[in-house]
């Protein structure tokens, strides 16, 4: 069966509890969910890591190697330096989408910068929920060629 691994950065856990203004509402469990219920009709599985450490997600990005076809990747402020997550990504055979809740050009100037961008097959970016199940859609379409 065909498989994704949805990966979450620092401080992703916290969504839902402050910054409503640019983050909106939603717990993280429900974008989890929005990527598992639309996967899972689609016959594939996900699994799910968020974590606070960038070793974590280095390790599960090593780990998806040979085990998921598709990575979905909101790394959280990670995403604006961690030269880690990047050269893991970059020996990942898979395509690898970068989500983001927020729009990070339209914010402070270092979030214009994306280390995970040049890894991924495409960015969405600015749509919240909705962007998560249109990552889904794109991951689970087997057009989607790196
Ligand atoms: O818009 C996104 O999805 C981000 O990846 C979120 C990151 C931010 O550093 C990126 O520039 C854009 C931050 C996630 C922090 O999430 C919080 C949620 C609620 C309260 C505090 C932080």
């Amino acid at each position: 069966m065909s498989s994704i691994l949805l990966l979450h950065g620092p401080n992703l856990n916290l969504l839902g509890q402050r910054e409503p203004a640019i983050y909106g509402s939603h717990p993280l469990a429900d974008y989890v969910k929005v990527v598992r219920v639309l996967a899972e009709d689609r016959g594939w599985v996900v699994e799910d890591l968020q974590s606070n450490h960038e070793g974590d997600l280095v390790e599960a990005i090593h780990a998806a190697r040979g085990c998921h076809d598709v990575i979905i990747i909101n790394a959280g402020a990670l995403t604006h330096y961690s030269w880690s997550i990047h050269d893991a990504l970059a020996a990942f055979e898979g395509p690898v989408i970068e989500v983001h809740i927020s729009n990070p050009h339209a914010r402070e100037s270092f979030r214009r910068v994306s280390v995970v961008e040049p890894q991924a097959t495409c960015t969405i970016a600015g749509l919240g929920l909705r962007g998560y199940e249109i990552a889904t859609r794109v991951a689970t379409t087997r057009s989607s060629q790196r």
